[in-house]
């Protein structure tokens, strides 16, 4: 058994030693989309594992080894039978935990509130409790996203006049943000290396023996916290920023009559391009929020990332553009938004995922209903379920039948293939259709008897398009 010492006081190749023998526990705070996952994974490693969330149905549920997330391939398994061998439990009682834990997760939201400001209080809410409760020599690790300098200048100070203790000697800090693709979290786990930055080089290297020897996983050792949060906001900023720039392009090429999927096609072929696609705009958990985190702290440090900050703002604008196309849409076969019946196909922020958190299609959706239009959702993702206001429809057909106008807001498979000509006979005609995610082929919503546009496509009026 480990020496009264904590985990801190370990020597590298001891604690290494208790990793292979599966003697650590691990207290994972917040049991979301990431910190299941990662308690799940901990414990199916053979930690003890001890999963906190403020929230009493998700323990409950957690305990009965169940994942809530059914867009989540594997998780259910993963989870299942570390709670049926009692290597994971779940509680609303951190005190019960965090005192029993040689590393503490923590996994809870980061999002931004209405001024586009990081709002960091679930993580100072739990660093706070933490810092209370924490043994000497634990180690607390941040997986939230959070701006680069954020662990160092907001979160150390709290864990260190809560506690008493002084981290890098009493108890250690570390930075390894979540790198997971909602959707395929799981898999993500498994394969993607995780970049951690830890207070001193000690701490570093038994937190990257920690997820080597448990999770199995490549780990890529960085200076410090803030590198390692730089790192995540890069790989997301640079996501985001790339696809600004698709749909700055998408908005030029449609003026000029240029099919701005076949442009990328043809850019794809170049072995340098990396291929990122117009649409309606940006949605989910992270890339929305991510770039805030940036700015906030490029402002606190003298240099506002412009570029970062007007991607977002044309991100932000393409709903907005997708309800002028459907106005343009309605308006070629005599119709108006106003009155017109408006079915909307997906309303989830990326294919597979049930998950509408800042998705572009509310604005979308709030824009038509403002101009008058009354509208029909259906989302594969959330059957029959309350969304935005509206109880969703339960098929395709449903949604579509009588209606004026289809906008495609999400690329979920189901929609991949869908009979254009079958969907026009139950249209009010003639009708409208309007991609906001270009996975519809211009030719064949024309030959079906639609008016049709897409994000960065020419407009079909009157001429038949590949
Ligand atoms: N989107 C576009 N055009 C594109 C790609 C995406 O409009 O070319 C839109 C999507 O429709 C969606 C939004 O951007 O609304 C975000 O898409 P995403 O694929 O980035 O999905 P997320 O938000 O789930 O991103 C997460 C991120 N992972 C983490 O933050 C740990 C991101 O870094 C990953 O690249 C992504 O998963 C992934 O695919 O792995």
């Amino acid at each position: 058994m480990m020496s009264k010492e904590g985990m801190l006081q370990q020597k590298v190749e001891d604690a290494k030693g208790l990793f292979k023998d599966r003697k650590v526990t691990i207290c994972t705070i917040g049991l979301g989309r990431i910190g299941l996952p990662t308690a799940a994974m901990f414990a199916a490693a053979g930690a003890n594992v001890i999963g906190v969330d403020i929230n009493p149905e998700v323990v409950v549920n957690v305990n009965e080894g169940k994942s809530r997330f059914v867009d989540e391939p594997g998780l259910d398994k993963v989870i299942e039978e570390p709670v049926r061998l009692g290597k994971l439990r779940a509680t609303t009682d951190f005190s019960s935990a965090i005192p029993k834990a040689d590393f503490i997760i923590i996994c809870v939201p980061t999002p931004v509130d209405h001024t586009k400001t990081p709002n960091y209080s679930a993580v100072i809410s739990a660093c706070s409790t933490v810092g209370k409760l924490i043994k000497p020599g634990s180690v607390v690790i941040i997986e939230s996203t959070v701006g680069p300098g954020t662990v160092e200048n907001l979160i150390l100070p709290i864990l260190e006049s809560e506690s008493g203790l002084r981290a890098g000697s009493e108890f250690g800090l570390a930075s390894c943000p979540e790198r997971s693709d909602p959707g395929n979290i799981v898999m993500n786990m498994k394969t993607v290396p995780r970049v951690i930055g830890a207070i001193n080089q000690h701490c570093l290297d038994i937190v990257a023996d920690l997820y080597e020897t448990l999770l199995n996983i490549k780990v890529y050792k960085v200076n410090d916290p803030k590198t390692a949060n730089a790192v995540k906001l890069t790989e997301n900023l640079f996501r985001d920023v790339n696809i600004a720039l698709a749909n700055e392009f998408a908005l030029v090429f449609e003026k000029l009559g240029i099919d701005s999927l076949e442009v990328i096609k043809a850019c794809a072929t170049k072995y340098n391009f990396m291929p990122h696609y117009p649409g309606v705009g940006v949605g989910g958990p992270c890339l929305p929020s991510n770039s805030y985190y940036l700015i906030s702290e490029g402002v606190k440090a003298g240099h506002i990332p412009s570029l970062v900050r007007m991607a977002r703002e044309i991100n932000d604008r393409m709903p907005e553009h997708v309800v002028s196309l459907t106005s343009e849409a309605l308006n070629e076969v005599g119709k108006t938004i106003r009155g017109s019946k408006i079915a909307i196909l997906g309303v989830a922020y990326k294919p597979e995922i049930k998950d509408v958190q800042l998705t572009p299609m509310e604005p979308v959706c709030n824009g038509l209903a403002r101009l008058g239009a009354v509208l029909d959702i259906y989302d594969p993702m959330f059957p029959g379920e309350n969304v935005f206001g509206y109880t969703t429809r339960r098929s395709v057909a449903q949604a579509v039948n009588g209606a004026d106008c289809i906008v495609m807001g999400t690329a979920h498979k189901e929609f991949l293939q869908l009979d254009l000509k079958l969907l026009a006979q139950l249209t009010e005609s003639p009708a409208a259709f309007v991609d906001a995610r270009n996975i519809i082929s211009p030719k064949d919503a024309l030959a079906s008897g639609f008016s049709f546009r897409a994000v960065g496509r020419p407009s079909t009026s009157g001429s038949a398009q590949a």
